[in-house]
């Protein structure tokens, strides 16, 4: 069932407010792909969020704010195709489908099932978390996943997944290609930079969020974490603070990292931290704006609309995979 097609599928939770590593690393590849590949589908995948503890309320919320944010970004739902995972229930009827062919063992050794589980308790749902995010790759048979770093050893499942499947019973999923960025595949914590940014940190100032205003933007990075010496050098081991607003500062200015050491070695951190504050507050100033412009209504429309499509082209799929493993029909 190959095709000539080529799909790009990811996903991103609505646990939230998005951050800058969630742009750098992964949403900004999201937007960039529109006009590489011929199909982008992209989706808020609330079964997912649903394995931490939450708040009802608040978690319904987020998923619409998470929906803005990926418009506010540039998903332009006229060339992408976007939705909430739930509203699709192929996703969790392939998940268990994919199930009963992983092994307890693959899952055991997830790092972020065992980080999650640590702070929020073990539950099935965690524990098989995988499993889902195969589903939601595989359901429309994509070729490539826009991610993050952190997300290797999920698209490595996945991709063992797609061997097996195939393997057992015929070529029906193509292998999907982990796509992450040169440069910030791992944005790392502003207080911590020996851990990445994440939503969950309990500390705000770790990390910068992208419709923070510019105030708190300079404050965040003027407060970062680096080390006792003056010299700005990209050295992971020995500055990791500073070679992560390196990285930061490339990503936004456009410029390679060497030229901004050249330029920044000697001016001392308090120089090179504004400059890093002001190329990030200039890319993420249009992204705070086209957010506040963005109408509720018109977002849920939107996001109906996605699944009705997703839904259709998901069960085309399963339609063939109900059959290849012997459900099709009474
Ligand atoms: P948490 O930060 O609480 O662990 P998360 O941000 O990793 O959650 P998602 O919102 O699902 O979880 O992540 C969306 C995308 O952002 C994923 O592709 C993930 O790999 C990427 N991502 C998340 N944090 C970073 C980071 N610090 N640097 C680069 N990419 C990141
Ligand atoms: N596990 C991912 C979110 C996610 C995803 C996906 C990413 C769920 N399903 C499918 C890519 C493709 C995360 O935690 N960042």
């Amino acid at each position: 069932m190959t095709t000539e097609v080529k799909r790009v599928f990811s996903g991103i939770q609505p646990t939230g407010e998005l951050h800058l590593g969630n742009y750098v690393g992964a949403l900004s590849n999201w937007v960039k792909m529109q006009d590489e590949y011929d199909e982008t589908i992209y989706c808020v995948v609330d079964l997912h969020a649903m394995t931490v503890p939450y708040d009802v309320e608040e978690f319904h919320a987020a998923r619409l704010q998470t929906a803005k944010l990926l418009l506010a970004v540039g998903i332009d739902p006229d060339r992408s195709l976007l939705y909430y995972q739930s509203q699709v229930p192929q996703h969790a009827e392939l998940a268990w489908i994919l199930g009963t062919i992983t092994g307890i063992g693959q899952l055991e050794r997830m790092t972020q099932y065992k980080e999650k589980a640590d702070k929020a308790g073990q539950n099935l749902g965690l524990f098989s978390y995988p499993v889902l995010m195969a589903a939601d790759i595989l359901v429309h048979r994509a070729h490539a996943v826009p991610v993050g770093d952190d997300q290797t050893q999920h698209l490595e499942l996945t991709r063992d997944l797609v061997e097996r499947f195939n393997h057992r019973f015929g070529e029906i999923f193509p292998l999907p290609e982990r796509i992450t960025p040169e440069i910030g595949a791992r944005v790392m914590s502003l207080q911590d930079p020996t851990s990445k940014m994440s939503k969950s940190d309990p500390n705000p100032n770790s990390r910068i969020l992208l419709v923070d205003d510019p105030d708190v933007i300079r404050k965040r990075i003027k407060s970062a974490v680096t080390d006792s010496e003056t010299t700005v050098a990209y050295d992971w081991d020995r500055k990791p603070g500073i070679s992560n607003l390196l990285e930061i500062f490339s990503f936004f200015s456009g410029r390679k990292i060497d030229d901004l050491v050249d330029e920044y070695a000697e001016g001392g951190y308090g120089r090179f931290k504004e400059a890093v504050a002001e190329a990030v507050i200039d890319g993420l100033t249009p992204i705070r704006t086209r957010y506040k412009q963005l109408d509720d209504a018109e977002v849920a429309h939107i996001m109906e609309r996605g699944a009705l499509d997703a839904r259709a082209r998901a069960e085309r799929s399963m339609v063939e995979i109900r059959k290849a493993v012997g459900l099709a029909g009474y």
